[in-house]
Order: structure tokens, then C-alpha cells, then sequence
């Protein structure tokens, strides 16, 4: 299937979404962010993994600014709620998603990277967030899920000041899990997403949807909710067998990193 400005290939049980409007280094306009949230709300029951990748040498310079018309306070609201819904689609839709960045990660298409479950990050890449510096805010969920990543204070500093991180720097802060050389992110994102598509699928779900609740629990709650997910994850035939080949001495050992 291809839709205007976002590209979705079916690749065995990964589904590749690309950013596809290279020329407009790969902008988020009102449609592409439909069409996000339509591919992830539609992918096929046999894809168990996604990467999101952008077209040409940007992943993504954010909002499309040709689109910043005045709104009215209402319609504002309504415009970052529709940016919500639709990168609740990534965060919370139905496989884990590694996203390929290289280039610019900036305003939107960090926070649009921040709804990814791993990021995968080539020299090329930068990161910022100019939206200080046009005299707007974040909307697409950043000011929840970039504190997260970074911390507030390296937030509050970028937008205040408009400092950009470069790939290494992105790294040790927290913008991205792994660092690879210029122009192999796609190809290592991939790699990732197939063995991401092998985990029992109770298991993912568990990472996407339980984990980062946990994680905002006030701990005696957590546990509770661990203990659950727990329970029902591992009541599932797949982890009797799983368990099972590890004994039988059939499966993967850890071998030291
Ligand atoms: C755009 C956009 C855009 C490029 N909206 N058209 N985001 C920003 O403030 C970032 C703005 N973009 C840039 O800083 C640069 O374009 C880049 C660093 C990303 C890339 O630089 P470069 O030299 O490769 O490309 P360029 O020449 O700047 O841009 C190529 C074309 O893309 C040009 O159009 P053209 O018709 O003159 O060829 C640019 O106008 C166009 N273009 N970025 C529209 N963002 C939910 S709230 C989120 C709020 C935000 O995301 S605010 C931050 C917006």
C-alpha cells in the first residue's frame, strides 16, 4: 500500500513506515499525521514489528510549517489532540516500533521519534527543538515524552536557547539506544525490528503497554501491576515452550556482551 507522503511496506512479519516528502525534508502535515495513525491503527495481524524511517537525508524537520495558520485557541487545542491520538497509535498500537533517524530529528519529528519504542541513530543525526525560537510550544506529546528520554532541565535548555545535539551527544543523553555509522541506521533498525518480531507476543505487549505504566505508578501499585502482567504472560503456551527449550538445553544461552 502506498499513501500519499507515507509509505508502508510489508516486509515478512516487519512493517517498514517511511516519511515520504524528501523535499519538504519529510514535514508532517495534517495528512501525514492521518496517515500515520491510519497505518498504525490497520497493520496486518502478521506483522509483530515496525520500523519508521524517513525519506533522504532528514528524518524529520517536525510540523509543517506552511500548515502553522492561525488558529484560534480552540482550534489549537484541537490540532495537538489530533497529533496525540495519532502518536498514541505508535506509542500504544499494536507492535513495537524502531525507529531509523538520521539527519534532522527536529520539533515534531522528535516527538514523533519519541513515541518509537527504540531508536536507532546514525552520525548524521541531530537533534533539536526550534519551536523556542518560532514562538510556539511543543503539541505532539513531547512535553510528556522528551522529559522521559532527556530529562526536563536538557529539555528547558533546547527550547530556551535552541541548542541542537549532535548524534554522540544525542546519545549519552538519551535521545537514542544506539549510535551506528552514517548510513547504516536503516539497515540496523531492521535488524533490530526481526528480532524484536521473534519475542512471544505477550511479551511485547507486555513492554509496550504494561512497562511504561509501571513505570508512572507510585510503586506498591507497580508491583501489583507487575505481578499481574507477570502472571499472564507467563500462563501463555508460548513461555511453557519457550522455558521448556531452555531446559532441554534447545534454546540461546546469554552470551556475555
Ligand atoms: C519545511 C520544513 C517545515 C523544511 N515545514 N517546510 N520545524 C522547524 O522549525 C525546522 C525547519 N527546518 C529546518 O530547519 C531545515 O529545513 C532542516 C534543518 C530540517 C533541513 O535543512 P535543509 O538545508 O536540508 O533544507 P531546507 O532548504 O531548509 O528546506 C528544504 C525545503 O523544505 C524548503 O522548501 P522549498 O519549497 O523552499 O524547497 C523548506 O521550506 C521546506 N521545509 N522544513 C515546512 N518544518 C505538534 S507541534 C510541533 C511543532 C514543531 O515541529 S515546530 C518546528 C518546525
Amino acid at each position: 500500500m502506498t499513501q500519499k507522503d507515507v509509505q508502508l511496506e510489508i516486509r515478512g512479519p516487519v512493517a517498514v513506515v517511511r516519511l515520504s516528502r524528501p523535499a519538504k525534508r519529510n514535514a508532517l502535515s495534517d495528512g501525514v499525521i492521518l496517515a500515520l495513525r491510519g497505518i498504525f491503527e490497520t497493520l496486518p495481524d502478521t506483522v509483530r514489528a515496525a520500523v519508521l524511517d524517513g525519506e533522504g537525508e532528514h528524518f524529520c524537520a517536525g510540523l509543517d510549517l506552511s500548515e502553522l495558520k492561525e488558529r484560534d485557541a480552540g482550534q489549537g487545542l484541537h490540532h495537538s489532540r489530533m497529533w496525540h491520538a495519532a502518536l498514541e497509535r505508535v506509542q500504544y498500537g499494536p507492535v513495537p516500533v524502531v525507529a531509523a533517524l538520521h539527519g534532522a530529528v527536529v520539533g515534531g519529528g522528535l516527538e514523533l521519534a519519541s513515541a518509537c519504542h527504540i531508536r536507532v541513530a546514525d552520525e548524521s543525526t541531530f537533534y533539536a527543538l526550534p519551536e523556542g525560537s518560532r514562538g510556539i510550544f511543543v503539541g505532539g506529546g513531547g512535553a510528556v515524552r522528551i522529559p522521559r528520554l532527556i530529562g526536563a532541565a536538557r529539555m528547558t535548555d533546547m527550547m530556551l536557547t535552541g541548542r541542537v545535539y549532535n548524534a554522540a551527544d544525542g546519545e549519552r543523553a538519551g535521545f537514542a539506544q544506539y549510535l551506528v555509522p552514517q548510513g547504516q541506521g536503516f539497515d540496523k533498525a531492521f535488524e533490530l525490528a526481526t528480532r524484536v518480531a521473534e519475542n512471544a507476543p505477550l511479551t511485547n505487549y507486555a513492554l509496550m503497554h504494561a512497562l511504561p505504566r509501571i513505570a508512572e505508578q507510585p510503586a506498591d501499585q507497580g508491583f501489583m501491576t507487575e505481578a499481574l502482567m507477570a502472571a499472564i504472560a507467563q500462563s501463555a503456551p508460548e513461555a511453557k515452550s519457550r522455558v521448556k527449550a531452555f531446559l532441554d538445553g534447545k534454546a540461546a544461552k546469554v552470551k556475555k556482551a
